[in-house]
């Protein structure tokens, strides 16, 4: 893909790269994503399972969806758009991975430094007394998970509508969107907050502001450039840039 002028300008110079992730990214990877006709799962739409209310009213079955994209997700492999920003990763002095998806499959493709906003599908805690367990046992009653300690529910770890997102994960990620000069939005539909307020923080301190996705969205106004097209086709064009300018060895 033939980047602008300005970008390749912004790509010579730029030492502090953030990146903001969604579903998108790993749709590549076979991952659905949450939105759209191909994303709903047994026609539920995200809203309807993603709450602590959904849970508690019927904990077996947001537990049934959570085991299914659980298992979906340890058959999958990370693609060449998470690849290429772990490349992008070291060809900067400052980067930030900020991921809305809970699926590790940035870290999986070598990213290291990855704030995740939305928690870890493979981690679970009980709802009682907080306790850890990410071996839940699904053989009781319901094929529900119960505590080890005390007996209480166990939930995926995950931040669900009106949940608050862990509070320095959200603070490391904005200071993240205030420092860099180039910020990359990539596969979101970016109408989730506060995730979605991260462009925007970015774009007021200054960056230079970019969108990755196969389609417009709500936001797309706010960037700079949006750049149509599969995050699998377009970051390595960007990654490749970088490690152009900067002599990384690929
Ligand atoms: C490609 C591609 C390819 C496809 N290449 N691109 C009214 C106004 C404003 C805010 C609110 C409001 N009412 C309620 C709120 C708050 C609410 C919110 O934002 N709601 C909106 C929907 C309106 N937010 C919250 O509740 C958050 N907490 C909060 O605000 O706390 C404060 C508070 C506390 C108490 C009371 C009130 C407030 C928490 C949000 C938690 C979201 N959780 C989920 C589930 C996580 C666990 C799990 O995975 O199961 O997070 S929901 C789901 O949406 C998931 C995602 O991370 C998130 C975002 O989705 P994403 O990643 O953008 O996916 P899609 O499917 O929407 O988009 C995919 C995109 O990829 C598309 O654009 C495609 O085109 C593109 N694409 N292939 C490039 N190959
Ligand atoms: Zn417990």
């Amino acid at each position: 893909m033939k980047l602008s002028d300005e970008l390749c300008r912004i790509l010579q110079e730029t030492r502090t790269v953030c990146v903001l992730t969604g579903a998108g990214i790993s749709a590549e990877s076979g991952v659905p994503t949450f939105r759209g006709a191909e994303g709903l799962w047994k026609k539920f739409r995200p809203e309807e399972l993603a709450n602590f209310d959904a849970f508690i009213r019927n904990p077996q079955l947001v537990w049934e969806w959570y085991n299914y994209r659980r298992q979906l997700i340890e058959t999958v492999t990370p693609n060449q758009g998470h690849i290429a920003l772990a490349r992008i990763e070291q060809g900067v002095d400052d980067f930030t991975l900020i991921t809305q998806n809970v699926d590790n499959l940035h870290r999986r493709a070598g990213s290291k430094n990855v704030l995740e906003l939305h928690g870890n599908i493979m981690q679970s805690y009980c709802i009682e007394c907080g306790a850890k367990d990410d071996h839940p046992d699904f053989s009781g009653e319901n094929k529900v998970p119960r505590c080890k300690t005390c007996g209480g529910l166990v939930r995926p770890d995950v931040v669900w509508f009106g949940e608050m997102l862990p509070q320095h994960v959200f603070e490391e990620a904005e200071r993240a969107a205030q420092r860099c000069s180039l910020f990359i939005c990539v596969g979101t539909s970016a109408i989730v907050y506060p995730a979605a307020s991260l462009p925007m923080t970015a774009k007021q301190a200054g960056a230079y502001t970019i969108e990755v996705n196969i389609e417009r969205t709500e936001q797309s106004r706010i960037f700079d450039e949006t750049l149509l097209g599969k995050a699998g086709d377009i970051l390595p064009s960007i990654a490749d840039s970088i490690q152009l300018i900067k002599g990384v060895k690929a």
